[in-house]
């Protein structure tokens, strides 16, 4: 029987994966969509579908997980056998400026989604999937990190994120509803963020390799993450609504990089090679070791240099998550390791980034802003 899964946040990375293998899979598939004054479903318009064409199986609804009322109704509508809860706003600093926005989207639209599937009476229909995460874990209690590990949180982000997963515990223990957290470590791709480290990284090489700019400016580059490909991550969030039981679990790869080394394989991606000249956060640290002929990058050039305006008031020093869990219970065995992922959105980048080197020699000036 065809399933109908309903995604928040599907105009987001996790989203527009979860979206493609849903839809692979034979589903119905409702999003949920912000209203912007610019299109923002970039991620999503290679899955849109006009609608006036029959037979369609992909939806969109505008809605707000600050909207009660708007969820209740389109979770009426569309009777879904599957919601995956992943709209957020997913920014740990900016969470930091806007705490009480987070709480509201990330903690109470957790909330709000339980709750209008309890008020729908669709408890026994509907399963649900928190997008929990690994910052729940905050400040280092135990390495490696698993379902037991004790929460720490380290931001209004994480704050929000921890109300949300107890929430959801709740409502599966006092209702019965098969609603499961995903504790899920950081993962990344091409259509990550601009904003989270990664693919500032990514995007920065890329334009520093075409000569595009000079340097790029970090913050901490000693904090260590678990990072994982977003493709492989979606597929474990159906399996957990699959899963005999509803439970909670850890996602992760096992290893953890630190920001500094990320940066070292993004070069390496364009075939060169960097120097760390100091520890920490020194200024002239990070330069240029060798040269690539196809590449306008010169011996010497830093390339890295730290501004202290994206150190976090409170930081998540080391994160690395242990997912024996999941790999037991649901065979979770990632497809991509680290260097292939780097070399994915390297290579996205470059091509991207080819774009913009086109029209400066056209003489058109190309956006370049990197918060
Ligand atoms: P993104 O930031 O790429 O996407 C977030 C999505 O949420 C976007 O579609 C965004 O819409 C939407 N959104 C933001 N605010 C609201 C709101 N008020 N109402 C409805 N929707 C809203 O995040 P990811 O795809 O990377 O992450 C998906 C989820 O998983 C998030 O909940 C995140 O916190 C969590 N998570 C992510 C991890 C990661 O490493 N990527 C790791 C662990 C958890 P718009 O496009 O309009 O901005
Ligand atoms: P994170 O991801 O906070 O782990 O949250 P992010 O990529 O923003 O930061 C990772 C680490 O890199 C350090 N860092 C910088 N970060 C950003 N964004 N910009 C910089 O210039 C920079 N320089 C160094 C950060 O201090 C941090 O230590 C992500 C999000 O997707 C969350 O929604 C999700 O829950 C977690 O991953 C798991």
């Amino acid at each position: 029987m065809t399933k109908t899964a309903l995604i928040t946040g599907v105009t987001g990375q996790d989203g527009a994966y979860l979206s493609e293998f849903l839809l692979k899979k034979g589903y119905i598939v409702h999003g949920i969509k912000r209203r912007s004054s610019l299109f923002n479903t970039d991620r999503i318009d290679h899955l849109y579908q006009d609608p006036h064409v029959d037979h369609r199986n992909f939806f969109l609804h505008y809605g707000d997980l600050t909207d009660s009322s708007n969820l209740l109704r389109i979770i009426q509508e569309v009777q879904p056998d599957e919601i995956y809860n992943l709209g957020a706003m997913s920014h740990v600093q900016v969470s930091f400026e806007m705490p009480e926005y987070t709480a509201n989207v990330d903690g109470l639209g957790a909330l709000r989604i339980l709750e209008s599937v309890r008020a729908l009476g669709l408890e026994k229909k509907t399963k649900i999937y928190q997008a929990s995460t690994s910052e729940l874990y905050g400040k280092v209690q135990e390495v490696p990190q698993t379902e037991n590990t004790p929460f720490y949180p380290r931001s209004p982000y994480a704050v929000a994120k921890m109300y949300a997963y107890w929430a959801t515990v709740n409502y599966r223990e006092a209702y019965g509803m098969f609603a499961c957290n995903g504790i899920l470590f950081n993962h990344e791709s091409p259509i990550r963020g601009e904003t989270f480290v990664t693919r500032k990284i990514t995007r920065a090489t890329s334009r520093i390799g075409l000569g595009l700019q000079e340097k790029m400016y970090l913050g901490n580059l000693d904090a260590k993450r678990d990072w994982g490909h977003a493709k492989d991550y979606v597929k474990m969030m159906w399996m957990i609504l699959q899963a005999e039981e509803a439970e909670d679990w850890v996602i992760a790869t096992g290893t953890t990089t630190p920001v500094r080394e990320f940066i070292k394989m993004a070069f390496h991606c364009i075939g060169v090679t960097l120097e760390f000249k100091g520890e920490g956060v020194d200024e002239k640290g990070i330069v240029i070791a060798s040269e690539n002929p196809d590449y306008p990058v010169k011996i010497g050039q830093e390339v890295v240099a730290v501004d202290e305006k994206y150190f976090r008031p409170t930081e998540v020093d080391l994160l690395i998550g242990d997912a024996t869990k999941a790999y037991e219970k649901l065979g979770w065995k990632p497809a991509y390791t680290l260097q292939e992922l780097v070399h994915d959105m390297m290579k996205s980048d470059i091509n991207l980034m080819k774009k913009d080197s086109y029209l400066k020699e056209g003489g058109y000036t190309t956006l370049n802003y990197f918060e």
